[in-house]
């Protein structure tokens, strides 16, 4: 999996490494041949703009850190954007507690490994100390019962089946009455799949979520079938919902073009990938490992991270000093503020503000209209944030006005500013300072 992408990946990347400085058009050269690649792989076109622009936005828009030379810096950002838009981070199962009785509904369209992936979940589940049983719901292929029944056999996990039956609603219901004599706490259920989306197949999956109520909805798609999966996965996200898709023959040698579609096509992460036909063959989705194998640097990867914090870490000792001399202004909070925004997590821009760890919960912080602060502070003039003292009521009503708050909004940002003022520099004379600025 993924050998093509990732050799032709790294090839496009020889544009930007190895150079002291890189141009906009070593850039661009990397940009584009990385766009031939990711649609040789199969990858949704609109997925691939959406990825190769965000990449060269980044790229040139990066302050350059000195540790490291410009194309080690690039490989990081295509890094980071890859893993992005793989998904955010591992998406496990989402099931009630082991007291209450879960349901997981399998879809998918015929041959895509439904009847496989259920008894492999099944196994995984009854390792993680849970009991699961299989329902028995596909009534229209000939022998589908019989190959669950199997299945199930094969690993010693429960299958519930009624011999003759033509409703799945009802071999539902009577699945959850055994589950719940038998202290089971997931029913897996085992769909129809058609050999293409109709509507006949929509409507009895329709019926069965309105009545088991599912906690998960997976959707099992081919990984060979490429971007078509990301179709797929579209459609049945939009008539039955999902909560998420396993990628099934993700062992094959296929060009990779599902994995990287599906996330931004549908909104909906990449759970597990079966990787063969024994039951044991599932894996959880990793998207940064997934990226690191793409790009095959993660050394590169790793050394910029480092970087990086060496960066917050310089920026982090220069507030400090402006603390310590009293000199912390609300260009300097306008600053903070707009690194937080862009940054997207509080909690790493709060590790880098010094003495402010432990103070303000995310939770306080997530309350905060970053927005709003953003508006009042670039309302003001370059004076009045180089010295708050002047901000009077007539300013603070054209403030107000400017920034489209109210004047007791103003009030308060500017309260807020003068505690924190005050905190920092009681916490710079006392000398409690977190452990990444003390020197070293
Ligand atoms: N190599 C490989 N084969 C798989 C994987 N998952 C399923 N298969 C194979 O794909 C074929 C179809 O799998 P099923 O589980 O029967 O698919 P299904 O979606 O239940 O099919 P229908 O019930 O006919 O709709 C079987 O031969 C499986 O062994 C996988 O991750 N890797
Ligand atoms: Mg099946």
């Amino acid at each position: 999996m993924f050998e093509t992408l990732s050799a032709k990946v790294q090839d496009a990347l020889r544009f930007v490494t190895g150079k002291s400085k890189i141009t906009e058009k070593n850039i661009d050269d990397a940009v584009e041949a990385i766009k031939i690649a990711l649609l040789d792989a199969d990858v949704n076109l609109r997925v691939v703009r959406r990825f190769v622009n965000a990449a060269a936005e980044e790229a040139r828009g990066e302050r350059v850190l000195r540790a490291v030379d410009p194309g080690q810096q690039f490989i990081k950002i295509v890094h980071d954007k890859l893993a992005g838009f793989l998904g955010e981070g591992e998406a496990g199962l989402v099931l009630r507690g082991p007291d209450t009785l879960s349901t997981i509904l399998m879809l998918g369209l015929q041959g895509s490994g439904k009847t496989t992936t259920a008894a492999k979940l099944a196994l995984r589940l009854r390792k993680e100390g849970r009991k699961p049983l299989l329902a028995a719901c596909d009534l229209i292929r000939p022998a589908a019962v019989e190959q669950l029944a199997i299945l199930g056999a094969a690993v010693n996990i429960p299958v519930y089946k009624e011999d003759g039956a033509k409703d799945p609603l009802k071999v539902y219901r009577g699945a959850f009455l055994w589950a719940q004599r038998n202290l089971i706490d997931t029913i897996i259920v085992d769909t129809t799949g058609r050999l293409q989306i109709d509507e006949g197949m929509m409507a009895e999956l329709e019926a069965l979520r309105d009545a088991a109520r599912p906690d998960e909805r997976l959707l099992v798609a081919d990984a060979m079938t490429g971007q078509l999966a990301a179709d797929i996965a579209k459609t049945f996200n939009e008539r039955i919902g999902l909560s998420g898709v396993i990628l099934s023959k993700f062992d094959s040698d296929t060009r990779g073009g599902a994995a990287l579609s599906i996330k931004t096509v549908t909104g909906r992460p990449v759970k597990f990938v079966g990787t063969g036909e024994k039951p044991e063959d599932l894996e959880p989705f990793h998207p940064e490992r997934i990226a690191g194998r793409i790009l095959g640097m993660g050394d590169v990867v790793s050394l910029v991270e480092k970087a990086q914090e060496v960066i917050s870490r310089q920026e982090a000792l220069e507030l400090q000093k402006k603390m310590a001399k009293e000199t912390l202004t609300l260009e300097d909070w306008l600053s903070q503020l707009r690194a937080m925004k862009k940054m997207g997590s509080l909690q790493k821009v709060l590790e880098m503000i010094p003495g402010m760890q432990g103070q303000i919960s995310e939770e306080d912080l997530e309350k905060e209209d970053l927005g709003k602060q953003e508006a009042i502070l670039s309302s003001m003039t370059r004076k009045e944030r180089a010295n708050y003292l002047i901000i009077g009521p007539s300013r603070r009503a054209r403030i107000a006005k400017g920034s489209g708050t109210s004047v007791a909004e103003v009030a308060r940002l500017l309260k807020q500013f003068e505690k924190t003022r005050g905190m920092m520099k009681k916490m710079a004379k006392s000398g409690r300072m977190p452990p990444q600025l003390q020197a070293r």
